[in-house]
C-alpha cells in the first residue's frame, strides 16, 4: 500500500465563499462557514451532492483573500487560515497571528489507501477536551481513540471504542482555544500524541473524505456556541423528563408497573417517570404489547397518569423475520431493510430472533417507522428509548457487504443509530403534535441533540463507572449533547448501599436522572435499600425537584446558546491546570453557579478543588475562598456541592412530580458575593411548543452586593408563572452571623409580570 502526501497547489480559484486548490492528489476546498467557522474538505472524490448528518448551516461568511508566492490567506473578523502551497498545508491562527494549529509540514494530509489521515503539530502545553463518551480522562492528550458505534455492553474504565461517534474536540494551547469538527462517518481515528512520542496529533478515517470544520473564536464556551450552530441544539425537553425517572430491565408486568408507581406515591418519593424495557412486547417485537403481561396498555398508562406518571417504553432497530407481522410484511413489501448486493434482504440476530434492519437513511423508510409509534402513542406513551441502533446483532460484526441504500455499512455505521433516533423524533412529533416527546438514544453522531437525549450505555455498579459517567457526561456537553445521563446505580453488578446513595446523589445534579439495572440484578428502587438509605435517597431527590426552577431555566439557556448544562470546569476555568488534574477532572459546574465534587461511596473525605473566587458548601453554607484545594467532610448524607459566591437559584419546595402545582411559593436563595450577578429565569408551560410563540416567563433577577439588593426585570412573554410569590432566602450577608448563616425572609413578595426591586 502506498502513502501519498497531499503536494503542491497546481491550481488555485476563489469561489463564492472561499476556494479550490488542486494538487495532483486530490482537491481542496475551502469554505468560509462564518467568522469564527472554516471548513477545509480534501478530497479524491468530491460528491457533488455533499451531504452531512451533522451540518445544518450553509456557508455564509465574510473573508478576504489574499495570494503571495508560497501562500494563500483567507481572513475573517476572526481568524485567519494560512494555506501553505507547497506542499499544500492549512495553518489556523487568530487574527493576532497566534497560531492555533498547524499541519504537521511533512505529513500534512496523506492516503494510505482510502484510509485519510491528517497529521498535525502538537504544541508542547495543548489539552484536548471532547470527543463525546469516552474512557479515560477528560484531558485526552496521550491518548487515542477509535469511532465505530459498537454496543459495548460489559465495558470497562478502557474500552473503546463505546457506543457513540462525535469526532469533535477543543485544543488548548498557549492560552488558545480552538475546536475541530471531523465530519466523516467511517471508522475515524483521533490520537492526541499518544502514538507519536509527543510529536504530532493525528486524526483520520478508513474511507470518505479528509473533511473538518475548524473553530476559530477564543473561548471554549464561545466554541460550543459555535459547534452547536453548526449541527444544531437541543429543544425544550418536556418538563417531565427531567424529574426523577425509574427503570429496570424490566418491569415485567403492568401490575409490576403500577406497584412501583405507587409505592413512590406511599413513600413520598418524588417520580415522574417509570420505562418499559423489551419484555413488554410481543415476542420482542418492536410496535406490540404482550397481550398476558400489558392486556389493556391504556388502562395501564391511564392509572399512571392519575399518579402523575409518565411511561417510555423501549424500541429496537431489529424487525422479527415473521409472517403476518405487519412491521415485517410491509417492510419487506416496500424493500424497506438493509440488504446483501445481491437485493436479498441482510438478516441479523437479536432479541425477537431473526430479523431485518430498517434502511433509517431513506426518508420513506423514517417515515413509515415514525407512523408505527401510534402502536405506542395511542394508549399514551409519551418517551421513546432506542436501544441497539449501533446496529447490535449478536456477534456485534454487521458484515461489510451489508448495504443501506447506495452505501455499504463501514460508510454509515456510525450515522445509523441518530437516524434511528430522527426516525423516532420526527415520527412522535408528527403523531403528537404540540405535546413534547422524549426520546432517549444509545448510538449517536455529531449533531442527534437535535433529536434525542442520550445515555452512556451499559455501565457498571462500581464507584470508578460512576466517575467515569461524570467525565462522559462532561464531554458529551462539551460535545453538544446536553440532555445526558447514565445509568444510576450501574447497569452491570449489584452496588453497594452505599453506591447506590452516593451515585444518587450525584444523580441530582445529572442532566437526566434516571436509575436503570440490568435483568437478574437486585432491585434497585429507593425502597430497596433500607429506612436509612431510602431517607437519604428520598431528601435528594426532594432536592432535584426542589432545584427545577433552577435545572429548567439552565436547560433553556442550553438550548440557546448549546452551552451544557453540565459543565467541565475547563469550560469556565479554561487556563487553570487544576481543572485537567486527575485528582479533579470528576468535578463540574451543573448550570452557572453549583460546583459539584464526585466522591467514591468508599471515601468519607474528600479532596475538593475550587476554582478562583469564593465558594460556600450548599448544604453547611460554610464559606471557602478558591483557588486551592480543600479537605472536606463527604458522608454519605452529604456530596461536597460548593455553591458560586454571587448565586442567585431559584428553588421551589417539595413536589411529588412535575404535574404536581405545589404551592406557588418561589425560594429565591442567594450567596453573598463582591460582584453583580444575573440570573436568566425561565419558565413554560413545560408540556407544549408554544414556548416557541412566546408563550414562556421570562425575567432577569440581578444581585447587586453593593446596594444590596435584588431586582427583577419586566417579564418577557405571555406565559403566567406557577408562582405567584417570591421569597428570599439570604446566605452569607449578616455580619454578625457565622460564615454563610441563612437568613430567611417571612415576608412573601408577589413575583408578577412588573419590575421590582428589594433591598435588605
Ligand atoms: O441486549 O433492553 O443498554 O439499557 O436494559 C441488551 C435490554 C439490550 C441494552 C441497553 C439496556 C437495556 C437492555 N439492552
Amino acid at each position: 500500500m502506498d502513502l501519498e502526501i497531499l503536494g503542491k497547489a497546481e491550481s488555485i480559484k476563489k469561489t463564492k465563499h472561499g476556494l479550490v486548490i488542486q494538487t495532483k492528489e486530490a482537491t481542496a476546498r475551502i469554505w468560509v462557514y462564518s467568522n469564527n467557522i472554516i471548513r477545509v474538505n480534501v478530497s479524491k472524490a468530491f460528491n457533488a451532492n455533499d451531504h452531512s448528518f451533522a451540518v445544518i448551516q450553509q456557508p455564509a461568511g465574510d473573508f478576504e483573500f489574499s495570494e503571495s508566492n508560497d501562500e494563500v490567506t483567507i481572513i475573517t473578523t476572526g481568524m485567519r487560515l494560512g494555506i501553505a502551497k507547497n506542499p499544500l498545508r492549512f495553518n489556523f491562527y487568530t487574527v493576532n497571528g497566534h497560531a492555533l494549529s498547524e499541519d504537521d509540514e511533512r505529513f500534512g494530509i496523506n492516503w494510505q489507501g482510502n484510509r485519510v489521515i491528517n497529521y498535525r503539530k502538537l504544541y508542547p502545553d495543548e489539552k484536548f477536551i471532547g470527543l463525546g463518551e469516552k474512557t479515560g480522562n477528560l484531558n485526552k492528550r496521550g491518548a487515542s481513540f477509535v469511532n465505530w458505534n459498537t454496543d459495548a455492553a460489559m465495558h470497562d474504565t478502557k474500552t473503546d471504542p463505546l457506543y457513540k461517534t462525535i469526532p469533535f474536540f477543543v485544543g488548548i494551547h498557549d492560552r488558545l482555544t480552538y475546536g475541530l469538527f471531523f465530519d466523516n462517518t467511517h471508522k475515524s481515528y483521533f490520537d492526541f500524541g499518544a502514538t507519536t512520542d509527543d510529536q504530532m496529533t493525528w486524526f483520520g478515517a478508513d474511507g470518505g473524505d479528509m473533511n473538518y470544520y475548524f473553530f476559530g473564536t477564543q473561548g471554549i464556551a464561545k466554541i460550543i456556541e459555535d459547534y452547536t450552530w453548526l449541527t444544531g441544539r437541543m429543544e425544550m425537553p418536556p418538563l417531565w423528563s427531567l424529574g426523577y425517572q425509574q427503570c429496570r430491565w424490566s418491569y415485567m408486568n403492568a401490575k409490576e408497573v403500577l406497584k412501583v408507581a405507587e409505592n413512590f406515591r406511599k413513600y413520598n418519593i418524588p417520580a415522574d417517570v417509570i420505562y418499559c424495557d423489551i419484555d413488554y412486547m410481543d415476542g420482542f417485537k418492536i410496535f406490540t404489547w404482550n397481550s398476558q403481561t400489558f392486556p389493556d396498555p391504556k388502562a395501564l398508562i391511564d392509572k399512571l397518569k392519575e399518579m402523575n406518571f409518565r411511561l417510555i417504553t423501549i424500541v429496537d432497530p431489529g424487525i422479527k423475520i415473521e409472517k403476518g407481522y405487519p412491521q415485517y410484511d410491509e417492510g419487506v413489501k416496500k424493500g424497506y431493510f438493509a440488504t446483501y448486493p445481491n437485493g436479498e434482504n441482510y438478516t441479523g440476530e437479536v432479541w425477537p430472533g431473526r430479523c431485518h434492519f430498517p434502511d433509517f437513511f431513506r426518508e420513506d423508510v423514517r417515515e413509515w417507522w415514525g407512523k408505527s409509534f401510534a402502536a405506542l402513542t395511542q394508549p399514551g406513551v409519551e418517551g421513546f428509548w432506542n436501544d441497539m441502533n449501533e446496529p447490535a446483532a449478536w456477534g456485534q460484526n454487521i458484515p461489510w457487504l451489508v448495504k443501506f441504500g447506495e452505501k455499504f455499512m463501514p460508510e454509515v455505521r456510525n450515522a445509523y443509530g441518530m437516524q434511528m433516533a430522527r426516525a423516532t423524533y420526527d415520527g412522535v412529533r408528527k403523531i403528537m403534535g404540540n405535546k413534547r416527546p422524549f426520546v432517549l438514544t444509545r448510538a449517536a453522531y455529531a449533531g442527534t441533540q437535535r433529536y434525542s437525549a442520550v445515555w452512556t450505555g451499559d455501565n457498571s455498579a462500581f464507584d470508578e463507572h460512576m466517575l467515569m459517567g461524570q467525565r462522559m457526561v462532561s464531554s458529551l456537553g462539551i460535545c453538544g449533547m446536553s440532555f445526558a445521563g447514565v445509568d444510576i446505580g450501574g447497569f452491570s453488578y449489584n452496588p453497594s448501599p452505599e453506591l447506590i446513595v452516593r451515585w444518587n446523589s450525584l444523580g441530582v445534579y445529572t442532566p437526566m436522572f434516571r436509575n436503570h439495572a440490568q435483568q437478574g440484578t437486585i432491585m434497585r428502587e429507593p425502597w430497596r435499600w433500607g429506612k436509612k438509605n431510602m431517607a437519604i435517597i428520598k431528601k435528594d431527590i426532594e432536592l432535584r425537584y426542589r432545584l427545577l426552577p433552577y435545572i429548567y431555566s439552565a436547560f433553556y439557556h442550553s438550548c440557546l446558546t448549546g452551552l451544557p448544562v453540565s459543565r467541565a470546569l475547563a469550560i469556565d476555568y479554561t487556563n487553570d491546570k487544576k481543572v485537567y488534574d486527575e485528582s479533579y477532572h470528576n468535578q463540574f459546574l451543573f448550570g452557572d453557579s453549583i460546583l459539584v465534587a464526585p466522591v467514591e461511596s468508599t471515601k468519607l473525605k474528600a479532596k475538593v478543588y475550587l476554582p478562583k473566587g469564593a465558594w460556600y458548601r450548599f448544604s453547611t453554607g460554610e464559606k471557602f475562598n478558591g483557588g486551592k484545594t480543600i479537605t472536606v467532610d463527604a458522608p454519605l448524607t452529604d456530596l461536597p456541592v460548593f455553591i458560586k459566591a454571587g448565586a442567585i437559584i431559584p428553588m421551589q419546595n417539595v413536589v411529588q412530580s412535575t404535574n404536581d402545582k405545589g404551592d406557588g411559593i418561589l425560594a429565591l436563595h442567594t450567596w453573598n458575593g463582591v460582584e453583580p450577578s444575573i440570573f436568566n429565569y425561565y419558565e413554560d408551560d413545560g408540556t407544549t411548543y408554544d414556548y416557541q410563540n412566546k408563550v414562556y416567563y421570562k425575567r432577569q433577577i440581578i444581585f447587586d452586593p453593593v446596594r444590596r439588593s435584588i431586582s427583577f426585570s419586566d417579564v418577557e412573554g405571555s406565559f403566567t408563572s406557577r408562582f405567584s410569590q417570591v421569597k428570599l432566602m439570604l446566605h452569607g450577608f449578616s455580619d454578625s452571623s457565622k460564615n454563610g448563616e441563612t437568613e430567611r425572609r417571612q415576608v412573601l413578595y408577589k413575583f408578577g409580570n412588573a419590575a421590582f426591586k428589594l433591598t435588605f
